[in-house]
């Protein structure tokens, strides 16, 4: 080979390198030039047959035009590599000023809310929470409260049944049972949760529903007492205007037993839609503890007495903010579920 087609290769070598646009490109003229079967290295190879005056000259020549196309070729693959950096980083580039997304808050649920503020009130009279479990014995929902083997709210129709012995609790009682029983007088205790019956959905049933019940057992407690707490409870939940009454009623697990009325917050007492024109509305169930509940607990009944009164959750937030259907409370629509905050 001759030098002049080693200045060609040289030349042609810088222009093509300049005008490489990739990596790839670039690569692919390395691969040419220096590569095994490279024009470059075909030249060194034919050096051989030289004379050793030309062969010197040639090899000189050969190894600056291979240092040279090397030098060209790095500088090219630098800039690629940076300029893919660059791409990359401008492509994960962002904005650290730019506004977040917007977080909506949820909203406690109705349900939660009235349970909340019926807590508040009675924790504000010394009553703390106790919680037990929505599966229960038997004995701790019926036996222990003293309703009688042929109670009818024990009848199948009535209540979830899981097996012969336990059940899907019908009222949050068997929570004050467990506290008679693990705990000794004095005693103020409330219980919030679910309880379960038996019942075809419409306006005012629920097959699940939530109950308050209240627990206060101490040396001489009397009607008085369950009355006059009773009386503020209502005062605090629905305005210090309203009044109170007691009608004598039946439950096993109470003796005397009463439902507590109160006067119309709407009309105060003379008669309207909220009431049914009576003028009063039936707030809860309440009664002095059978004397039968608080010996389960233990309790010597010579010493202390107790009053214990429950009331439906769902049944509240409806008469508060006169909402008509109790379903409204477990269809989940978010343009009810969300107006009570
Ligand atoms: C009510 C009405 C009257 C009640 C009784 C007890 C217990 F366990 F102490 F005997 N807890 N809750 C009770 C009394 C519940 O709900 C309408």
């Amino acid at each position: 080979m001759r030098k002049e087609e080693l200045q060609d290769i040289l030349s042609e070598a810088r222009e093509r390198i300049a005008a490489a646009a990739s990596h790839e490109d670039a690569e692919g003229i390395r691969v040419g030039l220096l590569g095994k079967k490279g024009r470059l290295t075909g030249a060194l190879r034919s050096m051989g047959d030289m004379e050793p005056e030309a062969r010197k000259e040639f090899g000189r020549l050969a190894n600056e035009a291979r240092a040279e196309i090397e030098g060209l070729l790095a500088d090219k693959f630098d800039g690629f590599k940076a300029a893919a950096q660059r791409a990359r980083f401008l492509a994960e580039r962002i904005d650290v000023t730019e506004p977040g997304a917007d977080i909506s808050l949820g909203t406690r649920h109705p349900v939660t809310i009235m349970i909340d503020e019926i807590a508040r009130i009675f924790m504000g009279m010394g009553f703390s929470i106790a919680e037990g479990p929505e599966i229960e014995t038997v004995f701790n929902n019926f036996d222990a409260l003293n309703a009688a083997p042929s109670h009818p709210s024990r009848d199948l129709t009535d209540t979830f049944y899981i097996t012969g012995d336990t059940l899907l609790r019908t009222q949050t009682s068997p929570v004050q049972v467990r506290t008679l029983m693990s705990q000794a007088p004095p005693i103020r205790v409330i219980s919030p949760g679910r309880c379960f019956r038996v019942d075809s959905p419409d306006a005012t049933h629920s097959p699940m529903f939530n109950q308050v019940e209240g627990l206060l057992v101490d040396e001489g407690v009397s009607m008085a007492d369950l009355k006059g707490t009773l009386d503020a409870f209502a005062k605090s939940m629905f305005g210090a205007e309203v009044r109170t009454r007691f009608r004598p009623h039946f439950f096993p697990f109470t003796e005397p037993s009463a439902e507590m009325d109160m006067s119309c917050f709407k009309c105060g007492g003379a008669g309207c839609r909220v009431c049914k024109g009576t003028g009063w509305i039936e707030v809860l169930g309440c009664g002095m503890v059978h004397p039968n509940v608080l010996k389960v607990g233990g309790v010597d009944t010579e010493r202390y007495t107790g009053f214990a009164f429950g009331m439906g959750v769902e049944r509240m937030a409806m008469l508060k903010h006169g909402i008509d259907d109790i379903r409204l409370f477990y269809e989940n629509d978010m343009r009810f579920i969300e107006q009570f905050k």
